[in-house]
Order: structure tokens, then sequence, then C-alpha cells
């Protein structure tokens, strides 16, 4: 197949509750949905998730859409595509980027698998058609509020949660959350926020039966992690680090950590991300699916992807009303009875909401043949 037409709708979504984490807060989720065409007329939708200030990783929004324009849409626009799993190696001339890479590529997978009359899920292994899901929370000082809004969240069906915690918000909250909920699969993230000097402060986290801690120390450290995960009984899980395989081959092989949340954006698209899903499968290393605030178009992806047996530990998958309003697809994901549904259909199963989109977005035409 060949692309024939990219074009990009720009948006800004609010979100339900502004989200804090160790680095800032988060009110609104800006974000560029990617549509490619074929010279067919399908269409495949990715979206485009860098944050807009780089501060969870070095990708922004705005260096995402350069990228994607001025460098890798043209490596792809003159090629015949026979199969997505391709585009990651014409992609290596620009370094990492790999936000920027993702959301072209998994619009491409998604585009392929309706050409072949196949939804995303036809290429992935032992899927499920209903998941159980977790919830991130953010930071929230009043621990009375952090009991209720943890208690609705599993009223609701959430079946784990996770903590954003930093220095000076990580002991309190975990103690009082484990006291309220014994059983409550219960796990924190700190976004780097710590330094190898606080391995005796985060040791005390053992107290509590975390099911993991999320990237304490720096993105870029493989070492401070490999130390305090030989101190820790509980597992590190990987976030920021992870960019790859490699990566994840690395981060095992040295000891760094036990889990790796993977994004799928994080990775350079589909294709890395399966390949990091055997991996691990293949050494017995933890895998789930974390989440990049994903809109319609990325969450139905993040649900086909999560629905791998291999992915067994609730993701960061809640229901689209969890963070927003409005959404640009015809049928928001939500939570019933503590499953979410995997879509069914061609490609990734969704509608596009071109009202909303209209409404909402700024439309772009990238690349016209
Ligand atoms: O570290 O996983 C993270 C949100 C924004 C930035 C980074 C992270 C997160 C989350 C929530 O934890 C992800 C989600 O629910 O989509
Ligand atoms: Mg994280």
């Amino acid at each position: 197949m060949r692309l024939t037409k990219i074009e990009s709708y720009c948006l800004r979504l609010p979100l339900v509750t502004p989200f804090e984490t160790s680095y800032g807060t988060l009110t609104t989720k800006a974000f560029d949905l990617i549509i490619v065409t074929d010279e067919l007329g399908n269409q495949g939708y990715g979206e485009l998730l860098p944050f807009e200030q780089p501060d969870y990783l070095e990708e922004t929004l705005a260096t995402a859409r350069i990228i994607l324009t001025d460098h890798l849409l043209p490596l792809l626009t003159d090629r015949l595509i026979e199969h997505p799993q391709k585009i990651n190696d014409w992609f290596l001339p620009v370094r990492g980027n790999q936000m920027a890479k993702a959301s072209i590529e998994t619009a491409i997978w998604d585009l392929y698998a309706k050409r072949q009359g196949k939804s995303i899920s036809h290429y992935f292994k032992k899927t499920r058609l209903q998941l159980p899901v977790g919830i991130s929370l953010g930071v929230e000082t009043n621990l009375n509020k952090l009991v209720t809004t943890v208690e609705q969240a599993v009223a609701k069906g959430y079946q784990r949660v996770k903590l954003k915690i930093k220095p000076g918000y990580d002991i309190e909250p975990v103690k009082r959350l484990r006291q309220q909920f014994p059983q409550l699969p219960l796990m924190v993230d700190a976004n780097s926020a710590y330094q190898v000097t606080d391995i005796p402060h985060l040791k005390k986290l053992d107290a509590y039966q975390l099911a993991m801690i999320e990237q304490p120390f720096a993105v870029n450290d493989l070492l401070d992690h490999r130390h305090l995960q030989q101190q820790l009984a509980t597992p590190i899980c990987l976030d920021e680090n992870i960019r790859s395989l490699k990566d994840c081959q690395l981060a095992d092989q040295l000891g760094s950590c036990r889990s790796i949340n993977l994004k799928i954006s994080r990775v350079g698209g589909l294709t890395e991300a399966l390949k990091i899903v055997d991996y691990c499968q293949q050494q017995q290393l933890m895998v789930w699916l974390g989440g990049m605030f994903e809109a319609g178009v990325g969450r139905a992806l993040n649900l086909h992807f999560a629905s791998q047996e291999a992915l067994a530990f609730p993701g960061d998958l809640s229901a689209s009303e969890r963070y927003f309003h409005e959404d640009i697809i015809t049928s928001p994901f939500s939570l019933v009875d503590g499953f979410m549904t995997v879509p069914t259909g061609l490609g990734l199963g969704i509608t596009l909401d071109w009202a909303q989109l209209n409404k909402l977005g700024r439309y772009r035409l990238l690349y016209q043949e």
C-alpha cells in the first residue's frame, strides 16, 4: 500500500480532574490525532502523545510535530508499505523521538489491519475481550480526600490503584491506604523524584505489600535502580527508562527492575512494543500497560494491546470519563462490572466523531500525494 494523504487534528481536552505528579500538575491533555489514507481510500488513526512540557520525557508535542513533518514523513511517503513492521527500520536515521514515530507507525498498523479485514488484536497473542483495569491517582495531600477517591475507584471496579508519590508525600499516604484497604493491589510511581541518598527512606516502603515502586530515580539511570532493587523486596518497575527493547534487556540483565511499565508510544510504536512483550515473557519479567492520557484512538489501541494474556496485571487503562468530558470517538470506553471491553471491528474498531473533531480540533494537512 501507499500513503496518499496524511492529516492531523490538533486537540486540547481539559482533564476532568487536574493530575499532580512529582514534577507538576496537568490540567489539559493536548495531542494530535494523525490520520493516514491509502490509495484505496482506507484510513488509519494514531495519536501523537507527548506532553507540552518536557517534564516527563524530553519530547514535547511541539518538537514531535516538527520531527514528524520534517524528518519522519519524508522517509515514508515514497515507499510501498508491505508490512508496518518495516517502518521502524526506515525511521532509524532519526534518533530517539519515539512518540513522534509511534504516532504514525500505529496509524499505519490500523490502516494495514483494516486493509487485511482484521481487528488489530489479530496481530497480538492470546487476547481477551474483557479486561480488569487499574487507575493512576495524582498527588492528594489531604489524606481523607485520598481515601475517599480510592473508595470511589474501588466501588467503580478498578482492580489496582497506583499512587503518585514524591519526597515528603510517600510513606504517610501509603500507610493510610494500606490501613484502609489491606487487600487492595496498590503501587506507587515517583516519576524520578528520588536520589540514591533516599534509599534508606525508600526501603521503608517494603512494609506495605506494594505490587511495585515505579521509576524512583532518574530517567537515564540504571545503576541506582539496580542498587535499590538489591536492597528492596518490593519489585521496582521502570517507565521513563525504557524506550526500546535494548533498554529493557539492559535493565533486566543488570537487575535494575523486576517489572516494566510498557507504553506503546514511549517505545516508538507497536512493532517495538510487541518485541518487548516477547522478551519479557521469555525472561519472566513482569510487563503491564501504562498510559499517556490517551483519548479514544490511543485508548482503543491500549485496550487491544493490554488484552494480551502476557499483560495480565491491570494497567493504567481507565474509562474515558475518568479523564475527559468529551472524546473524539463515537463510543468512549467505560468500565462495567469491573471490566473494560475491547472493541471489535476492523483495525482499532472505533469510529471517529467527526463533529467533535471539527468542533474541538484544528485541522492540518501534513502531506498529499
Ligand atoms: O508516569 O505513568 C506515568 C500520567 C502522566 C505522565 C506520566 C504517567 C502518568 C500516569 C497515568 O501514571 C497514565 C494514565 O492513566 O493514562
Ligand atoms: Mg510512570
